[in-house]
C-alpha cells in the first residue's frame, strides 16, 4: 500500500518524507562487519555492538516493503581475484590477514563468500536490488545513482554499518548529488559508539549539512507501521 506524503520528527527539523520519491539504503549488514572472524572483527573490533541494529532496521525494512518503497541492500567486497581492490586497501592495517585471506566464514570480504552475505534476518527478497560496492560510499565506482534517477528517487532512508565510514561516506556521497539523506539513529550502528553519536550530531548539525536524524519509532509512524512488541517465554 502506498502511502501519502507526510512530515517526520527530525533533528535539524520536520524531514518532507514521500514514500514514492524515497528509498531505503541499507548499508552493508553482512556477516563480515557483523560476525566474528570477519572483516570487522579481524580490524580488532567488538562486532556485538553492531547486532543490535537489526532488530529496529527488520522493522523498518518490513515497513518499508509493505509502503512499497524502493529497497537497496549494498554488500562491501571484492572479485576473487582482487582485480577492483586498491593496493593501499589491502595493505591497510598491515593485518596478518588481509583482504582475501581464509577465514572462518570464507575468504575476507570477498563476493560469494558466506561472510560476504547479509545477515539473515535482513535477507533481499526477489525484486530488490542488491548493489555490491568496492568503497566505502555506495555511489563509489556503482549504478546506485543511475538506477535512482532512473526511479525518480529524491531522498533516502539510510541505515546500516558503520555509522561514521560506509553510512557517512555514502551520506555525503548522496548529499554532493542532490538526495536528501534521512537517518534513523538507531537503524544504523559503529564499534565506537562515540564516533556513532558524534556521526549522527554531524549529519544534522549546521542546519542538517548532511541531512536529518530520525527514530525508527518517528519513521514507522510515518509508514503507518508499530515496531513488534518483543515478548519473552519465561519459565518455559
Ligand atoms: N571498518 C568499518 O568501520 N567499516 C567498514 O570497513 N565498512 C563499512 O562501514 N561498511
Amino acid at each position: 500500500m502506498r502511502f501519502a506524503p507526510s512530515s517526520i520528527e527530525a533533528e535539524p527539523y520536520p524531514f518532507a518524507f514521500d514514500p514514492a520519491a524515497t528509498a531505503l539504503v541499507i548499508i552493508d549488514m553482512q556477516h563480515d562487519f557483523l560476525a566474528p572472524g570477519g572483516f570487522g572483527a579481524l580490524l580488532g573490533n567488538d562486532v556485538s555492538l553492531l547486532t543490535q541494529v537489526i532488530e529496529p532496521l527488520g522493522a523498518v525494512l518490513a515497513a518499508a516493503r509493505a509502503a512499497e518503497m524502493m529497497v537497496i541492500h549494498t554488500r562491501e567486497g571484492h572479485r576473487p581475484d582482487l582485480a577492483d581492490c586498491p593496493p593501499s586497501k589491502l595493505a591497510r592495517g598491515r593485518l596478518a590477514t588481509p583482504i582475501g585471506s581464509p577465514g572462518p566464514n570464507g575468504r575476507i570480504l570477498i563476493r560469494g563468500q558466506a561472510g560476504h552475505e547479509i545477515v539473515a534476518a535482513l535477507a533481499p527478497l526477489p525484486g530488490e536490488i542488491v548493489l555490491d560496492k568496492p568503497g566505502k560510499g555506495a555511489f563509489y565506482a556503482t549504478d546506485l545513482e543511475l538506477m535512482l534517477r532512473n526511479a525518480q528517487i529524491t531522498s533516502l532512508v539510510v541505515t546500516g554499518v558503520t555509522t561514521e565510514v560506509c553510512v557517512h561516506t555514502t551520506i555525503r556521497e548522496a548529499n554532493d548529488r542532490g538526495f536528501d539523506c534521512l537517518v534513523p539513529g538507531d537503524c544504523v550502528g559503529s564499534y565506537f559508539p562515540e564516533f556513532h553519536e558524534v556521526g549522527l550530531r554531524m549529519i544534522a548539525a549546521q542546519g542538517g549539512i548532511f541531512g536529518w536524524v530520525t527514530t525508527s519509532d518517528h519513521l514507522l509512524a510515518a509508514l503507518g507501521a508499530e515496531r513488534p512488541v518483543l515478548t519473552t517465554t519465561q519459565g518455559a
